[in-house]
């Protein structure tokens, strides 16, 4: 029982989270930072939105017994990439790729996983651009280095994954209708996957309005 391990002993999960709350609030001030200086740059945030999150005991657990390993701390650092997640709401497909370059580009960032599921979607029809990264955080006496998993995806692919995660987690839901909307739901995600592109070629063409005027 999860709550019986934590409860015999809670110092090394108490620790371990707090070393994963502070990989987080490195990597949201990375990007953050890498807004700031692009909108100085070319007058525009590339960021809408962060959204931090750690993952909980519960959801750990279930993953740690999914992949038939058992539950400790150092289990859970040792088998779990995601315990730490940083979502990067971006306007544009093409910032999704300029901020991972800048992100992965500085001398601190270990990356140790891509998984690009903009150019090779789910089945499902979710796209995001996935990087599992290795950030040091330093504490008093100590230089840890922590996993972070960071989901970069535009505001468009955000709403189309939030109303699709509530499917999946919605029980009372019978199969017959979760086939279908299921299938409603990838037709949208290549709708929205259009639209992305239309607006990115919409955002293109006034930029070079822009060098035209200059001319
Ligand atoms: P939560 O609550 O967001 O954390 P893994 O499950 O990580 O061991 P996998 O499936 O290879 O292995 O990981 P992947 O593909 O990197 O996806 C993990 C996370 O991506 C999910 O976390 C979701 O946040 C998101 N994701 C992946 N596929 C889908 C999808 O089809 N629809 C939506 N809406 N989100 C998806 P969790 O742990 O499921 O949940």
């Amino acid at each position: 029982n999860v709550i019986d391990v934590i409860q015999d002993n809670k110092r090394p999960f108490d620790e371990l989270m707090s070393k994963y709350r502070c990989a987080i609030m490195e990597i949201e001030t990375k990007f953050k930072v890498l807004n700031e200086q692009y909108l100085l740059q070319y007058d525009r945030n590339p960021i809408e939105t962060i959204k931090t999150r750690l993952k909980s005991m519960e959801s750990i657990s279930r993953k740690l017994a999914q992949k038939g390993k058992s539950f400790s701390a150092k289990s859970m650092e040792e088998n779990l990439d995601d315990i730490a997640g940083v979502r990067v709401i971006c306007s544009f497909q093409e910032d999704i790729y300029t901020l991972a370059k800048c992100l992965l580009d500085q001398d601190d960032i270990e990356l140790l996983e891509t998984k690009d599921y903009i150019k090779n979607p789910k089945p499902s029809g979710y796209r995001s651009l996935h990087l599992i990264v290795r950030v040091p955080i330093f504490l008093q006496n100590e230089k840890c280095l922590m996993k972070v998993e960071v989901q970069l995806r535009t505001i468009a692919m955000d709403f189309w994954a939030s109303l699709e995660h509530k499917l999946r987690y919605k029980k009372e839901i019978p199969e017959f209708e979760k086939d279908s909307l299921q299938k409603e739901l990838f037709e949208c995600a290549q709708m929205i996957n259009t639209l992305d592109q239309r607006m990115e070629a919409v955002k293109n063409r006034l930029a070079a309005g822009g060098q035209w005027e200059k001319s």
